[in-house]
């Protein structure tokens, strides 16, 4: 029997793709088609597909013409494949003629004419466009746009800033279309609303935003009271709007996989997490500014609070804060947080420097992630045998916020069917955190 490989990620499958399967299966008595996962597409710096993995699976399937579907997850397995399923040729597209001279070695390799006239990036230019409007032009809004752009299907529409030379001037210095003078106008010209400006003015924006009809992304952190979250989040419930906090570690792909690797018990009982997140800042910046921005907590603490959520759950015992404080402003807290069955600790500064890397220790093992890890594309897990030690490698593009923006986007588009990264409970959690330390709740000077 002559077996056949072909790969892709057949997103939006179309006929071109069809036209390929048709094609490589007439070479042979067996159709293997591997399948691209999410993870490796990203990798391969494919940051635009539309269908995710099951999507394309099934759509693979519907078309009758595959024998046998696998996977595909990593650079290199093509080799590995075509060993272990005893293929004779290797078919792909006119597209990658010459790139896959290496298989040669293990089987034949065919390149078949591409169609022409078709392809899934004309298609995804052809689907719905969100457009976003933003509010507030600080760093990290000079820092979204120029990621905006690797996204697909998202158009940045407009800009409000109270201080209206300094939006004018993100405006022209980004090609932005439209400066709006105030908020009712900058819904006009958008579906989805980046907030982005000072964290005290979250609550009222992104409210305003969602009764407006909006889907709103929310800098970090979303609110500072754990009613107001609440809130935020029904009102995005009642007005089937998508309501997310733009916290970027949660949808990097290294943070994403650590968390499933943990859960799924490589380390065993995980008995306690540490994450420190500190940022030495210039003493006259307005983050030193205790009647508005306050300090370290309200600046950082939805950092670490991520990781320790995600692993250990919202329901702990309690929190201790030690903090030290300078004309009323927290230059850096440690909090410990004591479940039934672990402690989980932090570290926050903005006038302490500490090493930013994150711990998490169980009874077979731990895994480290090196500074910073709250933007990290690497982590390791390591055993008491360090034979047995192993390390992860993940994509990390840019400044990490394509990442964020992508789910953002599909999660409009599909109606809000996107798994959320970060829970209502989390959330929530998150802000009443924030609110105990803001109330003092158990905390203490140093
Ligand atoms: N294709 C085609 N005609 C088109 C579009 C695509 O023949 N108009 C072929 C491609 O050449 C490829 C297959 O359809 O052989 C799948 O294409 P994509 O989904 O774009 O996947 P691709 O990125 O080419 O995957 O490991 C992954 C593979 O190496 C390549």
């Amino acid at each position: 029997m002559k077996k056949v490989i072909t790969y892709g990620t057949f997103d939006l499958l179309h006929q071109g793709h069809i036209n390929l399967l048709k094609r490589a299966k007439a070479l042979g008595d067996w159709l293997i088609v591997g399948v691209t996962t999410d993870n490796f597409d990203l990798e391969r710096g494919k940051m635009n597909t539309c269908n995710n993995l099951m999507e394309r699976i099934d759509a693979v399937k519907a078309t009758g013409l595959a024998d046998q579907i696998i996977i595909e997850e990593y650079k290199g397995q093509k080799i590995d494949d075509i060993q272990r399923y005893g293929v004779d040729i290797f078919v792909i597209g006119s597209d990658w003629e010459g790139k896959f001279e290496y298989l040669e070695e293990y089987c034949q390799v065919v390149y078949l004419p591409r169609t022409e006239g078709i392809s899934s990036t004309m298609l995804r230019e052809e689907r719905p466009n969100v457009t976003i409007g933003i509010i507030g032009t600080g760093s990290i809004a000079r820092r979204f746009v120029p990621e905006a752009g690797f996204v697909e299907s998202v158009s940045i529409s407009a800009v409000y800033n109270p201080r209206e030379s300094q939006g004018k001037a993100f405006c022209e210095e980004f090609g932005i279309p439209h400066l709006a003078c105030s908020c009712e106008e900058l819904f006009e010209h958008c579906d989805a609303v980046y907030v982005a400006s000072p964290h005290y003015t979250h609550y009222d924006y992104t409210k305003k935003a969602l009764l407006a009809g909006k889907h709103v992304l929310c800098e970090t952190p979303l609110v500072l009271c754990g009613q107001q979250a609440e809130e935020l989040l029904l009102l995005a419930e009642d007005k089937k709007l998508v309501l997310m906090m733009a916290h970027k570690t949660a949808y990097c792909p290294a943070f994403i996989h650590l968390i499933s690797i943990l859960k799924s018990g490589v380390i065993g009982e995980i008995v306690e997490v540490n994450a420190s997140v500190t940022t030495l800042t210039d003493e006259h910046s307005e983050k030193l500014d205790n009647k508005r921005f306050g300090g370290s907590m309200n600046e950082n603490a939805v950092f670490p609070l991520l990781p320790i959520f995600k692993l250990l759950g919202t329901d702990f015992r309690n929190i201790n804060f030690y903090s030290k404080m300078k004309k009323g402003v927290d230059m850096y807290t440690k909090a410990v947080f004591r479940y039934d069955t672990a402690i989980a600790s932090f570290q926050v500064g903005l006038g302490v420097k500490t090493e930013g890397n994150m711990t998490i220790s169980g009874t077979k093992g731990y895994a480290y992630v090196p500074a910073p890890w709250w933007k990290t594309d690497y982590f390791e897990i390591r055993f008491e045998d360090q034979n047995q030690n192993k390390k992860f490698f993940y994509p990390f593009s840019g400044e990490g916020l394509r990442y964020e923006i992508k789910d953002f986007v599909s999660n409009i588009l599909h109606h809000g069917s996107v798994y959320s990264k970060i829970v209502p409970k989390e959330l929530i959690a998150m802000a009443e955190v924030q609110e105990m330390y803001l109330r003092g709740k158990n905390v203490f000077l140093i």
